[in-house]
């Protein structure tokens, strides 16, 4: 089961900023995938519903430093 979230992610200044992201995403039980856009400011994340919920993903993202909400 996968489910997608689209998110616009602000904060973020140098080009590590994404990888960090996608980095401590991975780390999250039920993502499968975090593609994350520095110069368009978004955010795709493909993830099990079972596992985790897109509220869980945006409290990650900003446990890390920077601002979520969601796109659509
Ligand atoms: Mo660059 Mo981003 O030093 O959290 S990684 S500003």
């Amino acid at each position: 089961i996968s489910e997608q979230v689209d998110l616009r992610i602000q904060g973020m200044t140098c080009a590590a900023c994404s990888t960090r992201i996608e980095k401590g995403l991975n780390r999250l039980p039920g993502v499968n995938e975090a593609a994350i856009n520095l110069a368009l400011e978004t955010g795709k994340i493909r993830f099990n519903p079972n596992q985790t919920s897109p509220k869980d993903i945006v409290k990650k993202i900003q446990d890390l430093g920077y601002d979520a909400t969601y796109k659509e």
